[in-house]
Formats: C-alpha cells, structure tokens, sequence
C-alpha cells in the first residue's frame, strides 16, 4: 500500500436545482465526512472538497418552470444545500460552486488546451431546433406522445410514465417545451472526446491496477470498457455554461460534465491559490472520489481520461468509493416526484439529532446494495442504540461519578477479571475500526465503535456500582473509574460518526483526546474533574415519527389522485368500422327505472325493473359499484333493448343499460338531455 504524504478527498457536486435529501446523504456526503474526520483525528493531512454543481438542462428548466433566472436557481439551492450540510456537521474545507468566476477560467483554459492540442474530435450533427424561441433543444425540452404507453407529456429522453428510454424522434408530436412549436433539425458543430483513445490505458490503470475498488464499481467499468466506450460530446447548444472558448462557438457551452468535475479542481484553485497544485499534481497525495453509483463512469473513465489527455501531472484517484442507492420507505427517493426526506427539513423537524441521522444513514448505508431508509427503523436506531446503549452507560457514568465522588475521577483498586476484559476490548476494536475505515467499510466500522459502547454498558450492568455503593465504595470507585476510560474511548472513536454528541462527550469529560489515546487505559487521570452530566442523545417520540409518516401519506395520496385524474383522461382508440346497416340493426330506447334491488351475493349487480314503453322487463346490470338501488329509482336511462336476453346469476335479463365509461373506470349511465316518453327510439 503506497505511503501518501496527504489525502485530497472530494464529494461529488450536488446539482443547484433542488435541496439534497437523505439518499445524497447516506449515498456520498455522511461516508465521505466519516473517512476525513478520521484522517484528521489521525493527524493526516487531508483536504475536503465540494460545492454546488450549477450548470445543465435540468437547472435551466427549473428556471423557466419558475419563472427566474438559472442564476437565480442555483443562488436559492447552493445556499440550501451548503447550510444543510454545515447544520449535519459535514464539513468540507471548501464547498464552492461552478458558477464563480475562478471556475469560469479554470474550466474554460482546461477546454483551451485540450482544443489546442488536438484532444477534440469536432462532429457536425443534426440536433432539434426551436424555430420560434430560435435555440437549439436538449433532448429534455422535447415532449409529445410517448409510443409505449400514450402519455402525452414524455421528453425526448424519457417517459417519467412508464420509465422507457426515448430518443426526440420515437415522440408522436413532439412538441418544444419553450414555444410549443414543431422541433425541426438543424446543423451544429460540438466536439467531442475520443474515450476510445484511453481504452487501453484505463484497462491497465483500473482493471489491472485496482482491482482494489468496489465490486460494484469495477464491475461497472469494466462492464463499460467490454461494451467499448465512444466519442463524448464535451459541448452543448445551451445559454447556461462555460461559455465554449472558441471563435464562432457563441452560443454553445461546456457540456455539465465536462465542466463539474474540473470543479472540484476550480474549488481547491480558490481554497489554495498558491498550493492547489500540491494536492493535485503530486504523487504524494492519495484522491478519493465519494460519489453515488450513476456518477462511477463519469469519475472512472470520463474524468481520469481528461486528465490524462490535459497531462502536466494530474493525478488520478486511488480509489472511487461509490455507494448504491438508498429507498425511502421501500419506494425509490424521486425529487420530481417529492418522495424524499430533504436534509434540511430534517434539520428542521428534529433539532439536536443530527447525529441520529448520520447514524442511521451509516448504519444501513447503501455500500454494496440498495438499502431502505424506513421512520420506524430511524427512531429504533437512535431510541434502543444511541440513547439506550452509548448515551445510558456514559450517563450512569457520569451521574454515579457526580453521585458518590463529587465528580472527581475515583482511585482504580485492584483490578478483576471483568475490568481487564472490558479495557482489553476496546485496543482490538479499534484495530478493527481502523481497518474498516482505510477500507472504506463504515458500517462496519460504525459496528465496531458501537461494540466498545456495549462493552461499557454491559461492563457497568454487570458489576452494579449503584448496587455495591453500600457497601464497598473502593469497588465502586474502580468501575467508575473503568467505566470513565471507556466514556474517553467512545468520545474518539464516535466523533466521525457522531461528531455532536462526541463533542459534548469531551467536554463533559474536559480533557483534549486525540485518537493515539483510544483503548490506551489511564486516558482519564485520577482526581480529574469532570464537567456536568448531559443526555447526549434524546428519544425519538412516535408523535415525531407519526407526522412524517402522515406527510409521506398525503405526498402518496396526491401522487396516486394525480395518476387516477391522467388516467381518466386516457382515452381507447376507437373500434374497428361499422356499416350504417350494423348500426340500424340495434334498437337504442328510452327507459325509467320502476324497482331496483342488488343481486344477492354480488358486489357488482343490480336487478332493475324498467319501464321500456314497450314493455316491463328485467335488466341485470354490472353498476353496484357506482350506483345504489336508491340512486336508480325513477331515472330515465338509455337501454339496447333488442340485445339477445341471458341468464345472470339466474335471474333472466333483457336488454342492456348504456353506460359511458371513461379511463380511469368510472361509470355513468346515459340520460336524454331532457325526459322524454320510455320507447323513444335512439338512433
Ligand atoms: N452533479 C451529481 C448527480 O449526478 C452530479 C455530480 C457532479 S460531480 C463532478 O446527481
Ligand atoms: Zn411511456
């Protein structure tokens, strides 16, 4: 394993168009802010990067949906996001944003001298125009009819329905989003990186060289590297962007990611301007990508192969640990569809427990497969771990300690098997923890620091000193003092995890603790005073739990109202032909409905006695569900009345009610505009 000077570790970009939700959280952010937190309790010098990543289509329609300006969108969300993430104890050295002016030159040159190279390939293509609003169109501000399932609101790159990809030319009636007008093709220049020129190399520098990496991430390149990787556009037709630093380039931009990767390097020029280069241009620092699973090409192979193609020492990551996706209450997170716990309303709705989230996030982290985010499990996690577990035994402690000794550290007497057990176990969990941690295994790890509380707390359920205090205070005195290594040993060993109450922790106990000191015994003198006894954790309530259940419900409720109202609207195509003589054959009449009753044993049928005018007859009907008999008396309906009579549940029926049916199911029956005598004849 190569002995780096320094770690450089960076956080994939956030888009600006929206707060960021838990599924970031668990996926990137709380992962990565646990590896820096230990690096630099190790004393390693490490330096955190992010920021907002502030360009692309989806920004720019956000805009137009608002009414605002792209600028004005990203200015809203990179001030949320970045709160967000400093009220969650994530913090980076510097989290900026790709729309500042050092970005601006830093991803414009980079583009320059690829170009002045010969790094581009340059393509002429044809792309959809907007004849009228005068722009070309991402394929995102196309809609019309989606072929597969008849929604009329598809984009040209995906049908949000039925989840089909689409491309602008399978749309029926493709409509742009900006003026309504017919998209028509229209020549454009764009260049384009030739991945295919870095195959080779990045089979020998990935596939040989770091077989290391997450499965799911080496499987992923290598699943891209077999299928044999193309020319990438790195410009776009947009007006939102790194303006493309070539003549007769107006109008188009740095494709988003080309442009947001180079962020992270833009962020660290405006962190470090004299000394940015030694993070990223010596071999002497390790990078490290924390990204989600739909970033891994982009961070594995499109990135790396721009910088090897920019040259000038760049160097590349050692690794890429990306995690899966996080569900929330077993369906998948969606931003556009509102299903999602956003970072800062959890902010929000629970003040002081920022550290349940991170630990709940941790605990069931995606790091190899989906996982599931569900309220319960979130007020299990901090009600039966944190509180009951960490937070009781560091409390017994404490107010024993305050209790019996005035809050001074007591004498240790002759130690017990059962003492040297307790303080034995926490050097071997550290090695573990350790282990976990340079592995990039934190929910392992997270079990290990959560091992040494449960040592503690059994060790003090076991041994009693509230019990013993009668009679053998020297005794007490030991455990407690036993009791208060093992509070100094979880204030390390928590604080990546859960950095606020590690923090309280410390200065209950007053003393300044550096990670050398987790597991080595006598961390905390004798005759030591501590400060006062806090909870560091609280309950989670069920009313707590209730109201965001109840806010998920509604956000389903209105999803599923939203569906059944696009559903209604749904309309079959029409029948096959009929001859004029088909038509004359059926005899449509007015009725009144005299007796209506429901057929036993069924849900769906009504037996109703009508008056046809030619006759009383008996209809059976399949309207229970959308009628009752009482609704039925006296109505005037429309009936097929020379249908062939059959038997229904035995009752004998002759004729058929005219029912409209539209989409979604609903039924009516079909009335005169205004009563008429039963036996008018309908045609
Ligand atoms: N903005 C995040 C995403 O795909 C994307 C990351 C950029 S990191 C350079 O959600
Ligand atoms: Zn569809």
């Amino acid at each position: 394993m190569k002995d780096y000077k320094r770690t450089l570790v960076t956080a994939a970009l956030p888009y600006a168009n929206g707060p960021v939700h838990i599924g970031h959280l668990a996926g990137v952010y709380v992962p990565a802010d646990i590896y820096v937190r230990y690096l630099r309790l190790r004393g390693r010098e490490v330096l955190f990067v992010c920021g907002s990543d502030e360009h692309g289509v989806p920004i720019t329609i956000k805009a137009r949906e608002q009414g605002c300006s792209p600028q004005d969108i990203v200015d809203r969300y990179h001030g949320i996001i970045d709160g967000s993430f400093k009220a969650l104890g994530i913090n980076f050295d510097i989290y900026g944003r790709t729309s500042s002016k050092v970005h601006e030159q830093n991803a414009s040159a980079f583009f320059r001298k690829l170009y002045d190279e010969g790094k581009f390939i340059s393509k002429e293509s044809e792309q959809y125009y907007d004849p009228e609003a005068k722009t070309f169109l991402a394929d995102r501000y196309i809609v019309g009819t989606c072929p597969k399932c008849g929604n009329e609101n598809a984009y040209g790159d995906q049908c949000e329905k039925c989840g089909c990809t689409l491309s602008p030319e399978e749309l029926i009636n493709p409509k742009s989003k900006l003026s309504g007008a017919e998209p028509v093709k229209k020549k454009t220049t764009h260049w384009y990186l030739p991945l295919q020129d870095y195959e080779q190399w990045l089979r020998e520098w990935i596939l040989e060289g770091h077989k290391e990496w997450r499965p799911n991430v080496y499987g992923q390149v290598k699943s891209w590297l077999d299928g044999g990787l193309q020319p990438r556009a790195v410009t776009r037709d947009l007006d939102w962007g790194v303006p493309v630093p070539v003549e007769g380039a107006e109008g188009k931009v740095l494709y988003v990611w080309f442009d947001a990767p180079i962020g992270y390097i833009s962020n660290t020029m405006e962190l470090l301007p004299d000394s940015w280069e030694q993070w990223w241009k010596s071999e002497d620092t390790k990078l490290v990508h924390f990204i989600g699973k739909d970033n891994i090409v982009f961070h594995c192979i499109v990135f790396p192969s721009m910088l090897k193609a920019y040259g000038d020492g760049f160097i590349l990551p050692d690794n890429v640990p990306s995690n899966e996706f996080l569900n929330l209450e077993g369906e998948k997170i969606s931003t556009s569809r509102g299903w999602a716990v956003w970072a800062h309303e959890y902010v929000r709705d629970f003040p002081g427990k920022e550290d349940a989230l991170r630990y709940t996030l941790t605990a069931n982290a995606p790091e190899t497969k989906d996982n599931d985010f569900s309220w319960k499990d979130f007020q299990s996690r901090n009600n039966s771990e944190l509180v009951a577990i960490f937070g009781n035994f560091v409390n017994r402690a404490f107010v024993l300690t305050h209790k019996y000794f005035g809050g001074k550290v007591p004498a240790r007497g002759e130690m017990t098997e059962a003492d040297r057990e307790a303080l034995a176990a926490i050097p071997q969990l550290r090695l573990s923890l350790e282990k976990n941690i340079e592995g990039y295994h934190f929910r392992e790890a997270l079990k290990d620091a959560m091992s040494m509380a449960r040592v503690g707390n059994k060790y003090i359920s076991d041994t009693e000193p509230w019990k013993l205090a009668k009679t053998d205070m020297e005794r007490t005195a030991s455990i407690l003092n036993v009791c208060l290594q093992i509070c100094a040993d979880l204030a390390i060993a928590f604080e990546p995890f859960t950095p606020f109450a590690c923090e309280a922790l410390r200065g209950m106990l007053g003393l300044d603790l550096s990670w050398e000191d987790l597991g080595r015994d006598g961390i905390v003198p004798e005759g030591h005073q501590l400060g006062e006894a806090r909870l560091l954790f609280t309950k989670v309530e069920d009313a707590d739990i209730q109201k965001q259940l109840d806010r998920l419900a509604a956000i389903k409720a209105e999803r599923e109202a939203a569906a059944k109202a696009e559903e209604a609207k749904r309309v079959s195509p029409q029948k096959a032909e009929v001859s004029f003589e088909d038509f004359s054959a059926m005899d449509i009449r007015t009725a009144t409905v005299l007796e209506a009753e429901r057929v036993p044993k069924t849900d769906k049928l009504l037996k109703l006695t009508i008056d046809t005018g030619i006759d009383k007859r008996v209809i059976v009907s399949g309207i229970a569900e959308y009628y009752s008999p009482e609704d039925m008396l006296g109505k005037q309906i429309c009936i097929l009345a020379n249908l062939a009579p059959r038997k229904i549940r035995g009752i004998e029926s002759k004729g058929m009610i005219l029912m409209a049916r539209q989409g979604d199911g609903k039924m009516r029956f079909i009335t005169p505009a205004e009563a008429l005598n039963n036996g008018a004849e309908i045609g």
